[in-house]
């Protein structure tokens, strides 16, 4: 049954045929969600760069730090984790007591995709006294073959923590890598990994933005593939939820925002008084996008697709993200 036959099957019979208004089919189903959400004692966590519409039904959005943190907490027994794969992942790894959710199994990552468990062993062969830190952009499998995890958010913090003697073998995002080498100078090794949406974001466009908007800040991801040529003419290198901070306690008006453009919903909602420029409206991800309002839906009915870590793997995985929890 599609989200609309499902709707239809719903309704009292007082209740008129047909959903031709636009958005009227995107109010019943938030509506729908809402009482979905009681009756299957759910909770959801939805991703900064989730669309809009999935925002709005969440009980929390944030980045997957914030959102592990929140699966840790919640008394909920089902999560509706709207993100990626990995993320979902991480909750369904640290909260196995839970039933965790998404509404589309082929929501993965590209970056994640470019390293796997093998490249890892092998890397770490030839460096037998480095410590392996892998992103939170990374599977289950490949965060098994590693000794800490970082977000964009703590990166230096956990980097600045490690023993300054050992090389540290960094996988699998090039610019974050290069971003935390240059922060905090240590013997960084990286592994050649990109996001694609991030790749999209180009020094020229940046520059003719800052041309337009003199007084604009430009906040910058390090996931930017740019993040090498532009990082000393960012105003703020920053995580999406850093970004969200940061404009909060800026007395700036105006924005640059060089990340994936679904963040850019968040903070327009949140700070209506001030203008957001995306660095590209070309920054999307396409993974990100495969959940839907519509497919949310169908997963609190149908209680699809549960995201599940084989066990052996999940022992090990927890320990270089439980690691990077205890540190920050
Ligand atoms: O940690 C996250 O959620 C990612 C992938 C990016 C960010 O900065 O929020």
């Amino acid at each position: 049954m599609t989200p609309v036959e499902i709707l239809e099957s719903m309704k009292a019979p007082s209740q008129t045929n047909g959903y031709s208004k636009p958005g009227q089919l995107h109010a019943l189903l938030k509506q729908k969600i809402f009482q979905l959400k009681q009756e299957r004692q759910a909770i959801i966590l939805a991703h900064n760069y989730q669309e809009g519409a999935i925002q709005d039904v969440a009980d929390f959005c944030g980045d997957s730090l914030g959102l592990a943190r929140t699966a840790q907490k919640t008394d909920a027994k089902v999560i509706l984790f709207c993100g990626v794969h990995f993320m979902a992942e991480t909750a369904a790894m640290l909260c196995p007591e839970k039933t965790v959710l998404i509404p589309d199994l082929a929501a993965g990552c590209s970056l994640a995709d470019m390293i796997i468990p093998e490249q890892i062993k092998t890397w770490r062969a030839k460096h037998p006294d480095g410590l392996v830190v892998c992103y939170v952009n990374t599977s289950a499998a490949v965060k098994a073959e590693c000794d800490y995890c970082v977000t964009s958010t703590n990166g230096i913090k956990v980097i600045e923590h490690l023993p300054a003697e050992k090389p540290i073998l960094f996988v699998p995002d090039y610019y974050l890598g290069s971003y935390l080498k240059a922060k905090t100078k240590r013997n960084i090794h990286l592994w050649k990994g990109y996001c694609p949406a991030h790749a999209a974001i180009l020094p020229e466009k940046v520059d003719q933005l800052r041309e337009e908007h003199p007084q604009a800040e430009f906040l910058m991801h390090p996931e930017c593939g740019c993040t090498t040529k532009q990082m000393n003419l960012a105003d703020q290198v920053l995580s999406t939820e850093g970004m969200v901070q940061y404009v909060n306690r800026s007395s700036s008006k105006e924005f640059i925002i060089a990340t994936e453009t679904g963040l850019l919903n968040r903070l327009r909602t949140q700070y209506p008084e001030k203008d957001f420029y995306p660095a590209s409206e070309h920054a999307t991800c396409h993974h990100m996008q495969r959940n839907t309002l519509e497919k949310a839906f169908m997963a609190l009915v149908k209680m699809e697709h549960i995201v599940k870590v084989d066990p052996e793997i999940a022992a090990r995985a927890v320990v270089p993200i439980q690691r990077m929890l205890e540190l920050i």
